[in-house]
């Protein structure tokens, strides 16, 4: 099994960069951010307490994202492997994350941080805005979510590097390129299936 974190800040390219990583190398894809919007739509308890965070820029609780986690890794058995993408945002939940492998036999091989000036973050996000519908794709909450990212996810990159899994990738250039640079570190790892 070979588990991916897919690491950057809001606008980075993780979620464009994971449909291409899991077509390309078969893997399972978990986007918490995809999974707390699922349950917003759908209206659930979660979501409905999720939203409250979401459309502030701010972080959902680590105790609301983790529990989804769990039971995701638990549908997919067979599982090539992970890409975690927008997971672990904070050191809780990469240390819940650590246990949760470990007690599957498993562990995070490689962290791909995808870097991009502030300014490109919130050019993208603002004209993902004009079509995607998100209330969080608006000027003042992009601000908070870069705050947020800054103040709570960064630290993240500390923890991975300290374990020796960090790798930093450029993702400033197109999307077929910042794909490239990618495919370059998880070829060490793993081959391509397609
Ligand atoms: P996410 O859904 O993870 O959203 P995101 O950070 O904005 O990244 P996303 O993957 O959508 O965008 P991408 O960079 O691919 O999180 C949303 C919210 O959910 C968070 O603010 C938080 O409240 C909550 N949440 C999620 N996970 C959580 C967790 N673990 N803990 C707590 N809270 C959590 O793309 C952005 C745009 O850039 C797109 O329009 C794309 O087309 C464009 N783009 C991408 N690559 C490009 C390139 N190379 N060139 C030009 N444009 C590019």
């Amino acid at each position: 099994m070979f588990n991916l974190v897919l690491f950057g800040a809001p606008g980075s390219g993780k979620g464009t960069q994971s449909e291409n990583i899991v077509s390309t190398y078969s893997l399972q894809h978990i986007s918490t951010g995809d999974l707390l919007r699922d349950e917003v739509s759908r209206q659930t308890p979660l979501g409905t307490e999720a939203k409250k965070y979401m459309d502030q820029g701010m972080l959902v609780p680590d105790e609301v994202v983790i529990g989804m986690i769990s039971g995701k890794i638990d549908d997919q058995p067979e599982a090539r492997g992970f890409i975690f993408d927008g997971f672990p945002r904070t050191k809780p939940q990469a240390e819940a994350l650590d246990k949760l492998l470990e007690f599957k036999n498993t562990k995070i091989h490689l962290v791909l941080a995808l870097e991009v000036p502030e300014n490109e973050l919130i050019k993208r996000l603002l004209s993902r805005g004009e079509t995607s519908g998100r209330s969080d794709d608006t000027e003042e909450v992009i601000t908070k979510r870069i705050k947020e990212y800054n103040a709570k996810t960064q630290p993240v990159a500390n923890y991975y590097n300290a374990q020796g899994k960090l790798e930093h990738v450029t993702g400033d250039h197109t999307i077929a390129e910042t794909f490239r640079s990618l495919s370059k570190q998880i070829n060490k790892y793993l081959l391509p299936v397609t």
